[in-house]
This record gives C-alpha cells, sequence and structure tokens, in this order.
C-alpha cells in the first residue's frame, strides 16, 4: 500500500515536471501535491538516479530537460498523443509472455487500450505454438487490451491496425519501406522485422476482449543471433545505428490510437484498402501449410473477413482463413526456410 502511494506521488511530480517547459519551485511542487518539500526533493533524486536529465535552479526550482530511453510508464505516457491507446501501462523488466499477462490482467480494471509491455519474455508466443525470440532491452515487446464492441469477423481488423501502425511508424521515422505478409507479418526487403499475436475472447458470439501483440525488432542484430539468422531483420540493421525505443513505441502508440478509432467508428473498408496497399504477397505464387496439407497458387486479394483468395493452379479460388496457416512466397533464393 505504502509503495502504491510513494509510485503516485511520483508520478504526480513527474506529470507536473514533464507538463511544463518552465522551471517549477519545490514548495510549488509541495503545495499542489499537499507533500513536504523534503519528499519533492527526495523524489527529484531518484529521478535522476533512473536516468532522467532536471536542471535545478536556485530560486527557480526544477525543470525536466530529457527521460532516459527506458520503458517505464511515466515516461512512455509523457506526451503521447492519444485518448485511448496506452494511457494506462504496465510495464515487467522480465515476464514470460506479454500477450498471457495481458489476457491474464484483462477485465480487472483495465481499461481499453491498456498497454502491458517487457524488456524481456521468457516465453514468447508466436502463432501455432511457435516463438518469438528477442534478447533483454533490445527490442520492442508489448500488447495492447481493447474491447471494441464488433462482430468476431472484423477482429482481423486489429491485426490490421497493429501491423500497419507499424508499417506507417517506420516509415514516417525512419523511412523504411515496410510491407505486410498476410496474415501477421511485417517485412522489409524481404526479411521479417516484426509480427502480431492476436488473441481474442468470445462472450455470446460477441467480442469479449482482444489482445494484440506485437514483437518488433529494434536493436538485434539478427546475424549474430543463430536463431534469427538471415530470415530476420531489425531497425538497427536497415538504419545502421542503435535507436532508441521509447520514441518507436510512442510512435506505434500513436498510430494504433488513430487506426483504432477509425475501426471503432465503422471505417472498415478504407483500414483494409489502406492493410492492402502495403501487402507484399499479391500476385505472387504462394505455398500455404495447414494441419501438415499444402496448398499452392497465386495470392489473389484479401475479402472483406480479412481470409485470403487463393487462385489454384486449376483456375479455381480458394478461401484461406488466417486462423491456422502458415504462408510461404514462392522466391528462389531470399528465404531458405520458413519463418511463420
Ligand atoms: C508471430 O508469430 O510473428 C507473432 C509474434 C508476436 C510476438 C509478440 S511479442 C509481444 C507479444 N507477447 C507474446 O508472447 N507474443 C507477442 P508467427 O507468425 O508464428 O512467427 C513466429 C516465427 O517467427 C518463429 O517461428 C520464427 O521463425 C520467427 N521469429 C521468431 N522471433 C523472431 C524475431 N525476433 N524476428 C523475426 N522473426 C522471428
Amino acid at each position: 500500500m505504502h509503495g502504491i502511494i510513494r509510485k503516485e506521488i511520483g508520478s504526480k511530480i513527474f506529470n507536473l515536471l514533464a507538463s511544463s517547459s518552465e522551471f517549477l519551485s519545490g514548495p510549488m511542487i509541495a503545495r499542489k501535491l499537499k507533500i513536504s518539500r523534503a519528499t519533492v526533493a527526495k523524489r527529484i533524486k531518484r529521478f535522476r538516479t533512473l536516468g532522467c536529465k532536471i536542471d535545478s535552479c536556485p530560486g527557480q526550482g526544477y525543470r525536466l530537460v530529457s527521460v532516459p530511453d527506458k520503458l517505464l510508464p511515466p515516461f512512455i505516457t509523457m506526451g503521447l498523443k492519444t485518448t485511448i491507446i496506452g494511457r494506462q501501462v504496465f510495464f515487467y523488466p522480465k515476464i514470460d509472455s506479454t500477450n498471457s499477462q495481458a489476457k491474464a490482467i484483462a477485465g480487472h480494471g483495465i481499461h481499453d487500450g491498456a498497454l502491458v509491455i517487457t524488456d524481456y519474455q521468457t516465453q514468447g508466443q508466436g502463432r501455432l505454438k511457435r516463438q518469438w525470440v528477442s534478447p533483454p532491452k533490445k527490442n520492442l515487446l508489448f500488447s495492447v487490451v481493447v474491447y471494441p464492441f464488433v462482430a468476431p469477423s472484423k477482429v482481423f481488423l486489429m491485426t490490421v491496425v497493429a501491423s500497419l501502425a507499424v508499417c506507417k511508424s517506420l516509415n514516417s521515422l525512419f523511412n523504411i519501406k515496410a510491407g505486410i505478409k498476410w496474415p501477421n507479418d511485417v517485412y522489409v526487403n524481404n526479411r521479417k522485422i516484426c509480427g502480431v499475436l492476436t488473441d481474442v475472447s468470445l462472450d455470446q458470439k460477441r467480442v469479449k476482449r482482444v489482445v494484440v501483440g506485437i514483437g518488433l525488432n529494434v536493436n538485434v542484430e539478427p546475424s549474430l543471433d543463430q536463431e534469427l539468422g538471415s530470415l530476420a531483420t531489425s531497425i538497427k540493421r536497415e538504419t545502421g545505428r542503435t535507436q532508441k525505443r521509447l520514441p518507436i513505441l510512442k510512435r506505434i502508440l500513436e498510430e494504433m490510437d488513430r487506426l483504432y478509432k477509425r475501426f471503432l467508428s465503422g471505417e472498415i473498408t478504407h483500414l483494409r484498402d489502406e492493410w492492402l496497399s502495403y501487402s507484399i504477397i499479391f500476385g505472387k505464387k504462394v505455398n500455404i501449410f495447414s494441419d501438415g496439407l499444402q496448398e499452392n497458387g497465386i495470392a489473389e486479394t484479401i475479402d472483406e473477413d480479412g481470409a485470403l483468395i487463393l487462385l489454384t493452379p486449376g483456375g479455381e479460388r480458394k478461401k484461406i482463413v488466417a486462423g491456422d496457416v502458415s504462408l510461404r512466397i514462392q522466391e528462389t533464393g531470399v528465404r531458405r526456410k520458413e519463418s511463420g
């Protein structure tokens, strides 16, 4: 209990500093929050040990100059331009999986758009019991909990919201041209940079909650990682330099916020069209794997429920539902093994 109160005071002091570009005096902060000046000074000291740069000037007070690249809740919400996504943040230094944790806490006072984020997953999950691999503190690993009032057939649009948000952010921040490989992967130059894992829970045929997990490679060096090898890429690999994770996360949350609101207001066709414009599979020969069976054909389009329309060699059009399938693009010399 005491810990919670201390945390709340810390957040309040931090929020005051973060909302002002001017110096704020210690006595003024103390008066406003009904705490002692000593408490203010102690908290400021703690923020500095966390890596915040805070100027102090006798007679004027304190001014927040910068925050470290740490994925802590006050740093994430500071200046975050969203109204739904990421307004509530749960950070864990290490956890089994943010999707599992988000599912466990969803419904227990967890708001629409809550963010569950970690620096390291011990059991990062992909689809179909595959693994998501990510060394500690290198990448972005997070899940967002939402409660959209939509029919189950439209849940795929949350995967659309997530993958589009990632593509747009990579483009606007780094001029990286990312594309979407149906159903849930983001690729750059034929290598996977991000995976999305969407989990839905239903209540009498309506959607009760959706957890959308995003794993984005930021500073991992795939070539140094045997498991990722030549299949994966990262923002560092594409840009040639180490990148800060916090601004990337914020941009993705802001893009998700915009896209999620469009989804809620029924702009489904627009969202789908935008998603299609990022697709890297249309017109290409693909192999579909499901339950040990394989289908080949040309990826033609994606229908209004997110299913892939496959044109088979016999000229038949088959509808492939995303659920339990993997897709491989048939291109020689580009990919050496299936990566999801
Ligand atoms: C995915 O599955 O791509 C969904 C990954 C979602 C991960 C996030 S992290 C936060 C949240 N919490 C979780 O526990 N999960 C979500 P799939 O399409 O099945 O792809 C998995 C395959 O991608 C693996 O079998 C590997 O081949 C490959 N892979 C694993 N880690 C990778 C990485 N860091 N970068 C690129 N490819 C990777």
